[in-house]
C-alpha cells in the first residue's frame, strides 16, 4: 500500500494516511487517487485497523484537485475524472466500517474540503481553513459537497458557503459545527491519534453499525429510522462484544472489545 504521493502507516489499530504532496499543497493527482482509494478499501477490509486518521504533510491538507495536471492534453473529462477517479475514495471513506479522523493541518480547498467532510470526525489546527474553491475556478461543487456540507453545518449555510465561497477559517468551522475542536499544530497528530485510539477501543461492530445508521437516518422517515435502530441493536445486542462490555461494567474493568 502507499506510494504515488500517499503515505500509509499502520501502527496497532490505526492507520495514518498522509497526503504526501506539500509542493503542490497536496494536490490531488491521478497515482494519488488511485492510491488513496485502494488503500482506503483494502483498510475497510482489514479487521485489524479500527480507526483512521487522514491528514496532509506540509502546510496545507490538500487544495484539491491538481489544476496542473488537468491541463495535459489527454487529462480526462470532469465527469469521467469524478466518476472513475474522485467517487471510488468518497463511496469508500463513507462505506468503511471504521471511524476516519481528518487532522486538518492547513487549507482545505475544493475537492480536498469535500475529503475533509467526508471524514466522520475533523480536528483542525489554527491555521486550517476551507476554500469552497469551486465557483472561483467556474465549477460546481463535487466530491459530495453537496450532501455532505448540509449535513454538517444545514442547509442555509452550506448554500452561502457554497455560493459565496468565503474561505472558513478554524474557529469560525469550530462555531458552525464543521470541526469538532481546534488544537494547537503541534498536537493536532498527536491529539487524532488519541481520539483513533479511544475510537479502536470500542466496539468495532458497533461502531461501524452507529456509522452507518447515523447517515441512513438521514435519508429515512422517523419510523424507518426506530425500526432500523431495532434491527441494529437486535444485532448488537447479539455480539461477544456486548457480552463482554457487560462483564466488563460488573467486574468495574475495562472491556476487550474483539470485534466479534
Ligand atoms: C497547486 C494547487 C492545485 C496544483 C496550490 N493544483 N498546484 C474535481 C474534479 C476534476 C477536476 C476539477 O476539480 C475538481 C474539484 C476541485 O478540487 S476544484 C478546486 C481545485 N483547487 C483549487 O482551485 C485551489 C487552488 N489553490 C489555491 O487557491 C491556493 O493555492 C490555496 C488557497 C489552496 C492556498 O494558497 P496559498 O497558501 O497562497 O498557496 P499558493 O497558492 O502559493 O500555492 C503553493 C504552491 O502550491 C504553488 O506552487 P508554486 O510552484 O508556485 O510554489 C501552487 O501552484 C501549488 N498549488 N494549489 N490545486
Amino acid at each position: 500500500m502507499g506510494g504515488d504521493g500517499l503515505r500509509v502507516e499502520i501502527d496497532g489499530p490505526v492507520a495514518t494516511l498522509t497526503l504526501d504532496r506539500p509542493e503542490a499543497l497536496n494536490a490531488l493527482t491521478v497515482p494519488l487517487k488511485v492510491a488513496l482509494a485502494e488503500t482506503l478499501r483494502a483498510i475497510g477490509a482489514d479487521r485489524t485497523v479500527r480507526a483512521v486518521v487522514l491528514t496532509g504533510a506540509g502546510r496545507a491538507f490538500c487544495a484539491g484537485q491538481d489544476l496542473a495536471e488537468r491541463e495535459a492534453p489527454d487529462a480526462a473529462p470532469l465527469e469521467v475524472e469524478l466518476r472513475e477517479r474522485y467517487l471510488p475514495i468518497i463511496r469508500a471513506l463513507r462505506a468503511m466500517d471504521q471511524p476516519v479522523i481528518a487532522a486538518i493541518n492547513g487549507v482545505a480547498a475544493g475537492a480536498g474540503a469535500s475529503l475533509a467532510f467526508a471524514c466522520d470526525l475533523r480536528l483542525a489546527a489554527p491555521e486550517a481553513r476551507f476554500v469552497l474553491a469551486f465557483g472561483r475556478i467556474g465549477l460546481v461543487p463535487d466530491c459530495g459537497a453537496t450532501w455532505l456540507l448540509p449535513r454538517l453545518v444545514g442547509q442555509g449555510r452550506a448554500t452561502e458557503i457554497a455560493l459565496v465561497g468565503e474561505p472558513i477559517g478554524a474557529e469560525e468551522a469550530v462555531r458552525i459545527g464543521l470541526v469538532g475542536r481546534v488544537v494547537p499544530a503541534e498536537a493536532l497528530l498527536s491529539e487524532a491519534r488519541a481520539l483513533a485510539d479511544r475510537l479502536a477501543a470500542g466496539a468495532p461492530l458497533a461502531i461501524g453499525w452507529t456509522k452507518h445508521a447515523m447517515e441512513t437516518a438521514w435519508t429515512s422517515d422517523l419510523d424507518a429510522a426506530l425500526a432500523e435502530e431495532a434491527r441494529l441493536q437486535g444485532l448488537a445486542g447479539a455480539t461477544a462484544d456486548h457480552a463482554e462490555g457487560l462483564a466488563a461494567f460488573r467486574g468495574k474493568r475495562t472491556p476487550d472489545f474483539t470485534g466479534s
